[in-house]
């Protein structure tokens, strides 16, 4: 069994992550997981915390010579603004005159709900939880999980595929094509001309103090056929990657394949004709997005998210102040304009947690040389039906 547990404080000292399951032998690059962590960081739109933060893994436990031991993986990622936070964020002590407690719940976040959910009179006890900024650590665990799918071939990428108002509908090019231009898009969108009219919106957007969220989609290469089940409703593979990226902080939500855009069209020109040709069972299209009846088919997963705008807004919005009840419209001092393509890499890391995880149910072994028998006999078999 493959999971992870997730710890810590927006401006705490750090943020934590265990990971339980990876299976031995298992080469890990931290130099990696630095690097997913740095494209996490990326992104026009992101604000000022972003310049004072440079995440770097540090590995406490699980890898010795650059080698999984199957031992538990600890990952600390340290806080640079703590050191900022340090006393009104004390671990010790009673709170010092410095500390202004929050009681003022922005529309949108957690803030109200968790407040009073968890009885706190400061919401900045909801809010450091709430932040995302725990998004470094499910980013560094889907880093761990992404070396494990490459070592059997399955490759992880994504782009932004609308933001804000503009939509890109004009793409030529293979994946690997089409991921390694929205990789050298600073908003991880793959046409030029889609990319400056989104550019030219996030900079309106700030102008008016607003934000503006959008849609990324992730696609996986290299999957067999066979990961996730249809006997029973929690082995649904297209199920458990809505559930990972809904986990992820502003999520409204997810599609498969056509997703909702299936509905609009007869049955006729939603489903996959099935043909075999060269030995090999084949699919003209992918509109199923590779998984069908929660298993995947074998081709390529197309999983899109629709990521809300951030609410916290330099144009203030309507809300009440828990202490005296009266309302107001609060102000901000710092905050993302917008981060869905920061958002798009958080969606590579949650979805190839989830494909981690199916793929270890599947073959699953206490070494990596033991997981690659499995896939080898059951490969074989599958080729040869
Ligand atoms: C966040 C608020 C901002 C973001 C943060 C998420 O942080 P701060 O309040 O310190 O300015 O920058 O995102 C990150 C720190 C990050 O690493 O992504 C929030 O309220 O969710």
């Amino acid at each position: 069994m493959l999971r992870y547990l997730t710890a810590g404080e927006s401006h705490g000292p750090a943020l934590t992550a265990i990971l339980d399951g990876i299976p031995s032998n298992l080469p890990v690059s931290v130099e990696e997981i630095d690097h997913q962590l740095w494209r996490r960081q990326q992104g026009f739109g992101r604000g000022g915390r972003m310049k004072i933060e440079t995440d770097r893994v540090d590995v406490q436990s699980g890898i010795r010579f650059g080698r999984t031991m199957g031992t538990p993986i600890a990952l600390l990622i340290h806080n640079k603004d703590w050191r900022n936070w340090s006393e009104k964020m004390a671990i010790e002590g009673n709170a010092p005159d410095s500390v202004v407690e929050i009681t003022k719940p922005r529309p949108g976040h957690a803030d109200l709900a968790g407040a009073l959910k968890y009885n706190q009179e400061d919401i900045r006890n909801i809010l450091e939880r709430a932040s995302a900024r725990n998004t470094a650590t499910m980013v560094a665990c889907g880093a761990v999980a992404r070396q494990l799918l490459h070592r059997f071939g399955i490759d992880v990428y994504s782009h932004v595929v609308e933001l804000g108002p503009i939509k890109v509908d004009r793409l030529d090019g293979t994946i690997p094509e089409i991921a390694e231009r929205a990789e050298r898009s600073e908003v991880r969108v793959a046409d030029p001309e889609a990319e400056a009219q989104i550019i030219e919106a996030i900079t309106a957007a700030k102008e008016a103090g607003d934000t503006l969220g959008g849609i990324f989609e992730i696609i996986v290469t290299g999957v067999p056929v066979g990961l996730g089940s249809y006997a029973m409703p929690d082995r649904k593979l297209d199920g458990r990657l809505a559930q990972a990226l809904m986990s992820i902080q502003a999520i409204k939500g997810v599609e498969i394949g056509m997703g909702f855009d299936a509905a609009r069209h007869p049955g006729s020109l939603v489903h996959d004709e099935i043909n075999h040709r060269d030995d090999r069972y084949h699919r003209p299209t992918n509109r199923a997005g590779g998984i069908e009846g929660g298993v995947t088919n074998g081709q390529p997963i197309i999983v899109r998210a629709a990521m809300k705008p951030i609410p916290t807004l330099y144009k203030p919005l309507e809300s009440v102040d828990m202490r005296t009840k009266e309302s107001y419209r609060a102000t901000i001092e710092r905050s993302d304009v917008c981060a869905v393509p920061a958002a798009a890499v958080v969606g590579e890391a949650m979805v190839a947690w989830t494909l981690a995880q199916a793929f270890l149910e599947k073959f699953g072994g206490d070494s990596v040389e033991e997981i690659q028998d499995n896939l080898d006999a059951y490969l074989k078999r599958v080729n040869e039906r």
